[in-house]
């Protein structure tokens, strides 16, 4: 089968290079030309384990190539973003266009697969889009015209972790016709070697939003938790170990908040489809939300008094051992202490980031240093990010300088 996969990110790409080395000649289209540039020499534009043999491989094969534009082909991966707006609303532009570009490209049998996470309805919205450009086609055969088949597969691979779930997952595909559910599978299950159950597309929509709001709606009941310990002096970390001791409580870790583009995100896409119902996740969001603030209160109390602080902003990715600043609370803690303390010098330390991050460049009180470096000039330490490099640090570097660690990690 000739496969094109539109939008090569963290999804896409892995998708492409995978199903290239089934055997499947697959197209992938970016309209970002260095991208597109990279991947056609076999180069990985992000760190992801296992994934630069395997694309060197499918490149060299032949089997994958990269391009601008959307070719013919007999099935569509669309794994585009899906930013949400100000409302916390799918922003549907990037998942529009591609639908749009697509269209004319159609034959009968085609099948257009949604990859990307969104709100439930819009795989149906996508088709209505497309047959909207395409009157000769139906999605079901209605009027005796040809058939497109529509369906969603979620993806649900943890960074760092992609080649080995893309493989190892159970997947959910959902289909808008029970026939569009199966081809999906038969595509997929040249390389997933999960269970694959079929369902309607909506459902699909909604199964994963609600596995990135459940781990959203336990790590606020973590993070209310060391909100009220910090209230009660309690460790809050000796607090969970004890309770986890219950055979069926299973209780997360708290932080200085949710990054990421997922958990931090997909929950909002739940209550802008039901706000009136969506109380519990909505309020997870808004404690995770609350936990920079927090954190920030805590470091500009520890710096209060003095005349030139000094604090070392330990980690700027949002979870350890990865270079990922997406939505991260680190670097957002990181940015408006420095505005905060306009008289105090930041010292990030970010080990996987090796130039300034855009998102700080502008500020002049934000050094980008090493760990050692940072915890001999600090006069406060806020520990964001439990790299291990971080982990490992010998207690007795800390002297007697207040540390605000968030991730429990210095107990
Ligand atoms: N975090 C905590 N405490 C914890 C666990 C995580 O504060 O006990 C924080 C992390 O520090 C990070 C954020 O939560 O800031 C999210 O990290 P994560 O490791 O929980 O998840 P992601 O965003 O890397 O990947 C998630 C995964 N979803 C679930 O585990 C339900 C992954 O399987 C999905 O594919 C991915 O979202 C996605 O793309 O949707």
């Amino acid at each position: 089968q000739t496969v094109a996969v539109i939008g090569l990110g963290y999804i896409g790409l892995p998708t492409a290079a995978i199903l290239a080395s089934k055997g499947h000649r697959v197209i992938g289209v970016d309209l970002d030309t260095e991208r597109m540039d990279a991947v056609n020499r076999g180069e990985l534009p992000f760190v992801e384990p296992g994934l630069e043999t395997l694309l060197s491989e499918a490149v060299s094969s032949g089997n994958l190539t990269a391009q601008a534009d959307i070719p013919e082909a007999d099935a569509y991966i669309v794994a585009v973003p899906t930013p949400h707006d100000d409302a916390h609303q799918v922003d549907m532009r990037y998942i529009d266009a591609a639908s749009k570009s697509l269209a004319p490209k159609l034959g009968p049998d085609a099948l257009v697969i949604l990859e990307s996470t969104t709100a439930p309805g819009t795989t149906e919205r996508m088709a209505d889009v497309i047959l909207a450009e395409r009157p000769d086609l139906s999605a079901d055969g209605s009027q005796d015209r040809p058939i497109v088949h529509f369906a969603h597969c979620p993806e649900r691979v943890l960074p760092g972790r992609i080649m080995v779930e893309l493989t190892t997952n159970d997947r959910v595909i959902g289909g808008v016709t029970p026939k569009a559910a199966e081809l999906a599978r038969d595509l997929y299950a040249s390389f997933c070697e999960g269970q694959m159950p079929l369902t309607d597309a909506r459902t699909a929509e909604m199964a994963k939003l609600t596995e990135n709001s459940f781990r959203d709606v336990n790590i606020a009941f973590a993070n209310e938790l060391s909100i009220i310990c910090d209230r009660l002096g309690i460790d809050v970390w000796e607090l969970i170990e004890l309770a986890n001791l219950h055979p069926r409580v299973n209780i997360l870790q708290p932080g200085p908040g949710v990054g990421g583009h997922c958990i931090a995100v997909d929950p909002w896409f739940i209550v802008s489809s039901a706000p009136d119902e969506s109380k519990l996740i909505k309020q997870a969001r808004l404690v995770n939300d609350s936990k920079p603030d927090i954190v920030i209160d805590k470091v500009v109390a520890a710096a209060d008094g003095e005349s030139k602080p000094v604090v070392a902003a330990l980690g700027l990715a949002f979870k350890p051992d990865i270079d990922d600043l997406r939505e991260s609370p680190a670097l957002d803690i990181t940015r408006r202490l420095a505005e905060k303390l306009p008289h105090a010098t930041i010292l990030a330390v970010e080990p996987n980031v090796h130039e300034m991050p855009a998102a700080l460049r502008d500020l002049d009180n934000v050094e980008l240093t090493d760990l050692d470096s940072a915890l001999d000039r600090a006069s406060a330490i806020a520990m964001l990010v439990d790299h291990s490099e971080f982990k490992a640090v010998d207690r007795a570097k800390l002297g007697d300088k207040p540390v605000i660690d968030t991730r429990g990690v210095w107990r």
